[in-house]
C-alpha cells in the first residue's frame, strides 16, 4: 500500500529542500503526505478533512520552526532589547491562511493541495479560531504582535491559555444563546507546550515579618495555594521575514507536590479538589468588554499570568549574566490596558523579596521598565478591587500597594500642598464605605510612559479621567493611534482586492501601506472604478451565500449593504441604527412606491452575556428584522440581517463586502475604534459621529468622502450638564415617536408591550448616550448616503479615495510609533542558515 501511495507522491527533491523547510510546490506536497502517515497515521483513502487539515498544518508548522529557532538564537546571542507585551487577550483569528501570506507560499499550498485532490479552502474552514479575547483591545493585541514580527522587533506576548474563548453565540427566537466554546477540542498545531518550562505562583495565605541574621526586615508569603504556570508557545512569523516572535500563553496546573501531601495522608478527595481549584485559572475567558466584575478568579488569573511572565523574564535577564538592577535594560513591558497593572507591585515584590533589592532601586527599575495603555474612558471600565477582597489574594501584594502609595503620595503632597482633591484623586487607594484598589492609578504611577489609542481619546483623557496624572507628569503621556494589519484585513481576506490593487501599484503596499496613496490616481479612471466595484460585487454575491445558510435570509447583492458589527453596547448605539431601519420602513408602509435606495442592513456582533440591555438590542434588532424582511409592501426593498456568531472568520467575510461603515457612538465614549479601519480600508464609506479613531479616519480620507453627523464629545458633555431631556426629542420628531411608540406597543413582537419596555423606558427617561438627541442627525445623514450611493461612479470613486488614504492605519504604523517613543527598541534581522 505504502508503496504504491509514495508512487503517486512528489518526485524527488532538490538538494537544497526537504520535506521540512522547502517552500516548492514538490516539497510541500512531500511534507503533507509524510504528515497524513506519520502525524496522523493516515492513508487517502481514509483521511478526513481534519486529517488533511492537520497534516498541512503540521507542514507549515515546520517552516515556522525553522525560523523561530534561527529568531530566538538571534536574540540572545545578540543580547538585544526585548518588547513585552501584557495583554489578558489575544484574539488572533485563524492561524493557517495568515501563515501561509506571510511565509508568502499561499499560492504553491494552493496548487499542492489541488494536486493531491483536495480544496484549500476546505481544509481553511476547517480551523477553529482562538477566540482569546472580546473585542477590539484582544484583536489589538493580535494585530500588534504581526506588526512587531513584520517590523522584525524582538518580542515576546504573554497571555493566558484560555481552555474556553469568548462563547459561541447563537440566536434562538430571536435572542442570542450562548455555548462553550471547546476551541481545542480537535487539538491545536500551532502550539508547542513547553512543560519544562514552568513557574510557581502562590495565591492566599498571609505574610510573616521577621528580622533576618544581618538585622533585615524581612517578608515572608506564606500562601494557602500555589498553582504551576505551564507555556504554551506558539510562533508569530513576520510577513515574507524570517522574524518569527514567541507569543507565550500560560495554563495553569496543579503543581506535583499537592498530589502527594494530600495523597500520603489519605485525602484524596482534597488532591482532586486542589487540582480542579488550580485548572480553573486558565479555564474560561471572562466575557465582559467594557465593564469589570470584580470577581476573585479574575485576579487570580490577572496576577497568574503576570507572575509567570515576569519570572520568566527575569529568568531570560539572568541567564545572559546581566544584573537584576538592569532589567529595563534588556526589557521594556508594555501593559494592554490595566488588566495586567498587578505587574507592577509583582515587580516589586520579586525584586524587594525575592532579589533583595532595596526599595529605591527596586522602584527606579520598575518605574523604567512599564509602560500602559488605557483603552476606555467609561467609568465603569476602570478597573478597581475591592481593598478586602484583594488582600486575600495577594496579601503581600497590598502591603506594597500601600508602601507605594506612601512614597508616591509623600511627593505628591510636596506638589500640590494642601489639595486633598488632587490627593485623593491620585490615591492609589480608593476611600469609602470600603476601601478599593484603582489599577489605573497603579499603572500610571509604576509606569514612565502613558498614552491612549487614538488623538481625541488622549486629549479626553488628559482633560478628564487622568487630568491630575496629566498635570503631575505631563511627559509620561502621548498618543498612539491603533492601527490594524493589512496583512490579515487586506490580503487575507479581500485577495480580489488586493490583486487589482497590486495590478496597478506593485505588492510593496502591504508593508509600507502609505503607497495606498498611489492609487489616487486611479481614483476618476472609468475601467478602474469599474473593476473596483466589480470586487466589491462580488464579495457582496460571497457574504450573499453566507448570510443565506447562516440564517436563511435572502439578500440582493445590488442593495446598499450598511454594515454595522463590533461587540453590542449602548454606547456603540445599535438601538440608534435600528431606530432608523424602523423610520425607512415606515416611509415605505405610508407610501409603498415611494423612491427608496433598496438597503441590506447587516448586524454582527455579542452582548456580554450578563448585559440585558445588550440583549434586548439583539432581541429588538431580529423582531424588527422578523416584520421588515417579511412585509410584502417592502417588496425586499430593505433586509435586516443580525450574522450570528461575530468573530475573525466571520468578520472577514463581512468587511470585504460592506459599503457603509457605521460607526456612530456617542462622541467621547470610543477610545478609538478599529473595525472602522478595516472597513474604510476595504473601501466603505463611513458614516460616523467624531468620536475615537473616526476623526483621524475623517481627516485623512478627506470630509467630502465621510458621511459625519451627530453632536460632538464637547456638545455631549456640556448637554449632559445642563441637563439631558430625551422625552422633548421624542416629541419633536414624528418619525421617531413613531418608531418608539411601534416597539413600546408590541408591533414588532406580537404585539407583547412588554419585552422592549426596558428599553423604551431607558431611551425616553435617560438615553445615557443621547441616541434621541443624534436620531435627527442621523436619519439626514443617511438620506445623503443614500443619494451618494445611487451615482455609482461617485460612489467608486469615493470608495477608491478611501482605500488610497488609509495608511495611516496600518499597525506598522502603530508600532513603529512605541518603538521609537516608548520601548527604544530596534529591530534585527533574522538570518537562516542555509544548508546547501
Ligand atoms: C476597546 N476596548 C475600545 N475592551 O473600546 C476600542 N475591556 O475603542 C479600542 O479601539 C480597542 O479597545 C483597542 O484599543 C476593549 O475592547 C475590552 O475588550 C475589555 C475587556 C475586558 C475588560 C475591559
Amino acid at each position: 500500500q505504502k508503496e504504491k501511495l509514495e508512487d503517486s507522491t512528489p518526485k524527488q527533491l532538490s538538494q537544497s529542500e526537504d520535506a521540512r523547510t522547502g517552500l516548492s510546490v514538490e516539497a510541500l506536497k512531500k511534507a503533507i503526505f509524510n504528515n497524513l502517515f506519520y502525524v496522523q497515521g493516515k492513508y487517502p483513502e481514509i483521511a478526513t478533512r481534519n486529517d488533511y487539515y492537520m497534516s498541512l498544518a503540521y507542514a507549515v508548522r515546520d517552516r515556522l520552526l525553522q525560523r523561530w529557532v534561527a529568531s530566538v538564537k538571534q536574540y540572545l546571542d545578540g543580547r538585544h532589547r526585548i518588547v513585552s507585551y501584557l495583554s489578558a487577550e489575544y484574539l488572533l483569528g485563524p492561524h493557517l491562511a495568515n501563515n501561509l501570506i506571510n511565509l508568502g507560499i499561499y499560492k504553491e499550498v494552493e496548487q499542492a493541495t489541488q494536486e493531491l485532490g483536495i480544496n484549500l479552502q476546505w481544509l481553511l474552514d476547517k480551523e477553529v479560531e482562538p477566540g482569546l479575547g472580546n473585542g477590539g483591545l484582544g484583536r489589538l493585541a493580535a494585530c500588534y504582535m504581526d506588526s512587531l514580527a513584520t517590523l522584525e522587533v524582538p518580542a515576546i506576548g504573554y497571555g493566558i491559555r484560555y481552555q474556553f474563548g469568548i462563547f459561541e453565540q447563537e440566536i434562538r427566537n430571536g435572542w442570542q444563546v450562548e455555548d462553550t466554546d471547546n476551541w481545542l477540542r480537535r487539538g491545536n498545531p500551532w502550539e508547542i507546550a513547553r512543560r519544562e518550562l514552568n513557574y510557581e505562583v502562590k495565591l492566599g495565605g498571609y505574610v510573616q515579618h521577621y528580622i533576618d541574621r544581618d538585622g533585615k526586615f524581612r517578608s515572608n508569603w506564606i500562601p494557602e495555594l500555589t498553582v504551576k504556570g505551564v507555556a504554551y508557545d506558539t510562533p508569530i512569523l513576520g510577513y515574507k521575514v524570517n522574524t518569527t516572535n514567541t507569543l507565550r500563553l500560560w495554563k495553569s496546573e496543579a503543581p506535583k507536590s499537592f498530589d502527594f501531601q494530600s495523597f500520603n495522608s489519605g485525602n484524596y478527595n482534597n488532591a482532586v479538589n486542589q487540582k480542579i481549584v488550580c485548572e480553573n485559572i486558565s479555564k474560561v475567558l471572562y466575557p465582559n468588554d467594557e465593564t469589570v466584575s470584580g470577581k476573585i478568579l479574575r485576579l487570580q488569573q490577572q496576577y497568574f499570568f503576570v507572575s509567570c511572565s515576569l519570572q520568566d523574564m527575569i529568568g531570560i535577564h539572568l541567564r545572559q549574566g546581566d544584573k537584576i538592577e538592569d532589567f529595563n535594560v534588556n526589557f521594556a513591558i508594555q501593559l494592554n490596558d490595566t488588566h495586567p497593572a498587578i505587574a507592577i507591585a509583582e515587580m516589586m515584590r520579586l525584586l524587594v523579596d525575592e532579589y533583595d533589592l532595596e526599595w529605591v532601586d527596586a522602584w527606579r527599575v520598575t518605574t523604567r521598565t512599564f509602560a500602559y495603555t488605557n483603552h476606555t474612558l467609561l467609568p465603569e471600565a476602570l478597573e478597581t478591587w475591592d481593598l478586602e477582597l484583594f488582600g486575600s489574594v495577594l496579601p503581600r501584594h497590598l502591603e506594597l500597594i500601600y508602601e507605594i502609595n506612601r512614597r508616591f503620595l509623600d511627593e505628591v503632597t510636596i506638589k500640590v500642598f494642601g489639595n486633598n482633591n488632587k490627593i485623593n484623586s491620585l490615591s492609589i487607594i480608593g476611600e469609602g464605605p470600603r476601601k478599593f484598589i484603582k489599577m489605573a492609578n497603579l499603572a500610571c504611577a509604576g509606569s514612565f510612559a502613558i498614552n491612549g489609542v487614538a488623538a481625541l481619546h488622549t486629549d479626553l483623557l488628559k482633560s478628564t479621567v487622568l487630568k491630575d496624572w496629566y498635570a503631575l507628569c505631563p511627559e509620561k503621556f502621548s498618543n498612539k493611534t491603533n492601527g490594524v494589519t493589512p496583512r490579515r484585513w487586506l490580503v487575507l481576506s479581500n485577495p480580489k482586492l488586493t490583486s487589482l490593487i497590486s495590478s496597478k501599484i506593485g505588492e510593496s503596499w502591504i508593508k509600507h501601506l502609505e503607497e495606498l496613496k498611489q492609487l489616487e490616481a486611479f481614483a476618476d479612471d472609468p475601467e478602474f472604478q469599474l473593476a473596483w466595484m466589480g470586487v466589491k460585487y462580488e464579495m457582496k454575491k460571497i457574504l450573499c451565500n453566507r448570510i443565506l445558510n447562516k440564517t436563511g435570509i435572502k439578500i440582493n447583492p445590488d442593495s446598499l449593504f450598511d454594515v454595522h458589527v463590533k461587540r453590542i453596547h449602548e454606547y456603540k448605539r445599535q438601538h440608534l441604527n435600528i431606530l432608523h431601519v424602523i423610520a425607512l420602513y415606515n416611509r415605505i408602509k405610508k407610501n409603498p412606491d415611494i423612491e427608496i435606495v433598496p438597503r441590506t442592513f447587516i448586524y454582527a456582533g455579542k452582548a456580554a452575556p450578563g448585559y440585558k440591555m445588550a440583549k434586548l438590542i439583539i432581541k429588538l434588532i431580529n423582531s424588527v428584522g422578523e416584520i421588515v424582511n417579511n412585509d410584502p409592501d417592502v417588496r425586499d426593498r430593505l433586509k435586516v440581517v443580525f450574522y450570528p456568531n461575530y468573530n475573525v472568520s466571520n468578520a472577514q467575510v463581512i468587511y470585504p463586502a460592506a459599503d457603509l461603515s457605521i460607526q456612530i457612538s456617542t462622541a467621547g465614549k470610543e477610545a478609538s475604534g478599529t473595525g472602522n479601519m478595516k472597513l474604510s480600508m476595504n473601501g466603505a464609506l463611513t458614516i460616523g459621529t467624531l468620536d475615537g479613531a473616526n476623526v483621524e479616519i475623517r481627516e485623512v480620507v478627506g470630509e467630502e468622502n465621510f458621511f459625519l453627523f451627530g453632536l460632538t464629545a464637547e456638545e455631549v458633555a456640556k448637554k449632559k450638564k445642563e441637563g439631558y431631556n430625551p422625552y422633548g426629542y421624542y416629541l419633536e420628531n414624528e418619525e421617531l415617536k413613531m418608531a418608539i411608540d411601534q416597539i413600546a406597543s408590541g408591533y414588532f413582537s406580537h404585539l407583547d408591550d412588554t419585552i422592549f419596555k426596558d428599553l423604551v423606558d431607558n431611551l425616553l427617561y435617560h438615553d445615557p448616550f443621547m441616541v434621541l438627541a443624534d436620531f435627527t442627525s442621523y436619519v439626514t445623514c443617511q438620506e445623503k448616503a443614500a443619494l451618494a450611493f445611487q451615482d455609482k461612479k461617485s460612489w467608486a470613486k469615493m470608495s477608491i479615495l478611501n482605500t488610497a488614504r488609509m495608511g495611516k492605519f496600518s499597525s506598522d504604523r502603530s508600532i513603529r510609533e512605541y518603538c521609537d517613543d516608548i520601548w527604544k527598541v530596534k529591530s534585527v534581522s533574522v538570518h537562516l542558515d542555509v544548508k546547501d
